[in-house]
């Protein structure tokens, strides 16, 4: 009798099985092209590098074993990644950087799609080996289950012609870098297919992926060739002056519902999809914090980085008291969790779990 381990199909259905980051041996990556333009001109990031001091990576350890055990407690199956030595350098024919990255956040590496759990190609230097952390879990599923498809897409070279020069400039501005959003001149160029696996969210047969500074057009082809039974829709949300990864802009909660970042809308020509199927998109609640907390590369937009555990049920960073009361107004019985500080470490709730398995099959929600 075989078992299947792996299913997901969307990002609403029953979860069954996700794997949780850890923030062990977490660095702070040295300067590099695409890492730099994703990092605030007034960050407290800037000219900083090395392993993230000891108490920040336990207290985000205790922070992440919390949820894990929060998850187990609810019937869900966890799994954890076994970290790599992030301090080592990665060196190819290509390129040298003097660190790595860290195992979190999954979300950005690891894109489950049905049975198929796919290691995305990532755009920083820096996490060109980040799989790793992953491989023993994803070796572990391809001996229990039968059926899993362990893909990898091809390693990008990441020479200096995959990023625009223009953007590594110290002092940008934000209404360039506005303008260039707009535009749709983005750091990473079309040398060759690149992506992260968190600009792309799942809606049965639909793939809505965002172009911006992580994923190129040409990765989001290589996507559409990879996934011929689906249909790839690209997106993007020109007010994020520096976008990367589409989860916390744009947050489907359970099928006709979707949250939007009010700061970047999805632009009218692009609604069309969701409008023809009578789904509705609703302006996210603001933040509850004006700053991101100390040396964190992501924005206060993770308040609507929202794990969904199935259509009525949804975890909220604890501390995010308007994103809590809109989802108790829209229906969601809410499971507040605390992470706060562990956002410096790649991200929320969304970002520091990939799933595994789901319950539900492939349906098709825009006919
Ligand atoms: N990894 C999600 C970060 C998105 C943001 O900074 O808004």
């Amino acid at each position: 009798m075989t078992k299947t381990i792996v299913n997901s199909w969307n990002e609403w259905d029953p979860l069954r099985h996700v794997i949780v980051g850890r923030a062990d041996d977490c660095h702070i990556p040295p300067e590099e092209p695409a890492l730099d333009a994703k990092v605030p001109e007034d960050s407290d990031m800037r000219g900083q590098w090395g392993r993230r001091p000891q108490e920040t990576i336990d207290r985000a350890n205790e922070l992440l074993d919390n949820f894990a055990s929060l998850l187990t407690k609810r019937g869900i199956r966890v799994d954890r990644p076994t970290s790599i030595d992030h301090s080592k350098p990665v060196t190819t024919p290509d390129f040298h950087t003097d660190s790595q990255f860290g195992c979190m956040p999954p979300r950005d590496v690891l894109l489950t799609v049905g049975a198929e759990i796919l290691e995305a190609t990532m755009s920083y230097r820096c996490r060109w080996f980040e799989y790793l952390n992953y491989r023993p879990l994803l070796q572990r599923y391809w001996e229990e289950d039968p059926n899993f498809r362990h893909e990898a897409a091809p390693k990008p070279r990441l020479t200096d012609a995959d990023y625009h020069p223009d953007y590594l400039s110290e002092k940008i501005g934000v209404a360039q870098r506005l303008k260039w959003a707009e535009e749709k001149h983005f750091v990473t160029t079309e040398e060759e297919p690149l992506f992260d696996a968190a600009d792309v969210l799942r809606f049965g047969r639909d793939l809505v992926v965002q172009h911006g500074f992580t994923t190129n057009l040409k990765g989001i082809e290589w996507l559409r060739r990879h996934f011929p039974d689906h249909r790839v829709h690209t997106v993007n949300f020109p007010g994020d002056p520096y976008p990367i990864h589409i989860d916390a802009t744009f947050t489907p909660l359970r099928p006709g519902l979707i949250l939007n970042n009010p700061q970047r809308r999805l632009p009218d020509d692009q609604r069309k999809l969701f409008n023809d199927n009578d789904w509705e998109i609703v302006d996210a609640a603001q933040p509850a914090h004006n700053t991101p907390p100390p040396l964190c590369y992501s924005s206060t937009w993770l308040s609507m980085n929202v794990l969904v555990l199935d259509p009525k049920t949804v975890c909220v960073e604890a501390s995010e008291v308007y994103q809590m009361e809109q989802m108790d107004k829209l229906g969601m019985e809410v499971v507040p969790v605390e992470l706060r500080d562990a956002y410096a470490f790649g991200g929320g709730l969304h970002c520091c779990t990939a799933d595994v398995y789901r319950e539900g099959g492939c349906e098709d929600y825009f006919p």
